[in-house]
């Protein structure tokens, strides 16, 4: 490292021009991460300097980390569910799997899961030594029924299914696999890192929560949707005993005992995640979700009349269509292992930039 620091003045002129070559979001279709709402940032820096890992010096914080887990159990059905805020998707889905490891009692445990689950699943396979069992996909693009209840055996620790799928934005028949693991006693978590800030705000949809009385534990990341500050996901579970595995001693910290996977944690995305709760209410919540699932609709009947077709009708705001073979230049689009376009309609993505990219495409298309 230098000798001497810089200055600030050239430090920060150093640090901006740097970020002048990061894409600006008003290009960006392909993520599933959105610019803080304000009130997250704000949420963030008052409490920049708080670590969750040590919570008995940061009581106040660690009090609103506990609101956020009640304020989102009772979103999901379960007002005393049991959860902590994690890094992220990855993180949560790491940790349902440890818990449902621990649980079982076989020596060569599987997962069965749907062939639309996140890689983050392969990671923590790999670290649990836990064999993957993947689901084909019904036309619908959801977790085949009949394929999941005939690859379950006793070796089978875990059921997943996803709500919100990353890249076609769909939700697993849930009731129906939740009736499967409580009939065969299997831990069912439901990975809703994505779908679990849209679904409760958007109407007639079909139980994908604690509602079901099979689902163990669930996954939901304020940074997708919740649009908080990086890094915030939760992890919920039903029962507070489900932790039970999980527990190490932490002799010389302020609390004996912790289940996270990482030691120190941020408080201060954790408390964005909250401010954007309180903030917005259930009310300001469906005003956004409204916003995005409008535009993902405007996106796919925009695209048809060009004869590019979708691949399937989302039930969450990510859009994929067939036979793509050019879009037009500096948008950040991403594709799907199958090869189909997908757009991911956050927050950011504002009508006005449907509209540019619907007539940049109309005109390759022309
Ligand atoms: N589960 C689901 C359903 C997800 O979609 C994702 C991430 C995860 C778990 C893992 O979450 P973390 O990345 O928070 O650990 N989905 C996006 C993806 O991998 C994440 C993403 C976000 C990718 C922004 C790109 C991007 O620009 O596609």
């Amino acid at each position: 490292m230098r000798e001497v620091g810089l200055s600030e003045e050239a430090l920060f002129t150093f640090l901006i021009e740097r970020k002048k070559e990061d894409l600006s979001h008003s290009r960006i279709l392909s993520s599933m991460c959105t610019p803080p709402h304000p009130v997250a940032v704000k949420a963030h820096e008052l409490f920049i300097e708080t670590n969750l890992g040590d919570p008995g010096l940061f009581p106040g914080t660690a009090s609103l980390e506990k609101l956020l887990i009640q304020r989102i159990g009772t979103l999901f059905h379960l007002p005393k569910a049991e959860g902590y805020a994690t890094s992220g998707g990855t993180e949560s889905n790491i940790q349902a799997l440890r818990i449902a490891r621990y649980r079982s009692k076989s020596e060569k445990p599987n997962v069965v899961l749907p062939e639309s689950v996140h890689f983050s699943f392969c990671k923590a396979c790999d670290m649990l030594n836990i064999e993957m069992r993947p689901v084909p996909l019904d036309k619908n693009y959801r977790m085949d029924l009949d394929f999941a209840e005939s690859v379950i055996n006793e070796d089978t620790c875990c059921l997943v299914a996803v709500a919100g799928t990353t890249e076609y934005g769909k939700v697993d028949p849930i009731p129906a696999l939740s009736e499967i693991a409580l009939d065969k006693d299997i831990f069912f978590h439901v990975d809703a890192a994505f779908g679990g800030f849209v679904l409760p705000f958007m109407n007639n949809i079909p139980p994908f929560d604690f509602k079901c009385e099979g689902v163990s534990s669930i996954a939901v990341d304020p940074h997708k949707m919740g649009m908080s500050t990086i890094p915030t996901g939760c992890i919920l579970v039903r029962d507070e005993n489900m932790w039970n595995g999980l527990k190490v001693d932490t002799p010389y910290l302020s609390v004996k005992q912790e289940v996270t996977l990482v030691g120190t944690r941020p408080g201060g995305s954790v408390v964005g995640a909250l401010a954007v709760l309180e903030y917005l209410g259930t009310k300001g919540m469906k005003a956004i979700v409204e916003g995005c699932m409008k535009n993902t609709d405007r996106l796919i009947r925009g695209m048809e009349t060009f004869g590019y077709k979708r691949v399937v009708t989302p039930d969450v705001n990510v859009a994929t269509f067939q036979d793509i073979e050019k879009v037009p230049d500096d948008w950040a689009v991403s594709w799907t292992r199958k090869g189909h376009l997908r757009i991911v309609c956050m927050p950011h993505v504002e009508n006005y930039m449907i509209e540019k990219f619907l007539d940049e495409i109309g005109e390759i298309n022309a």
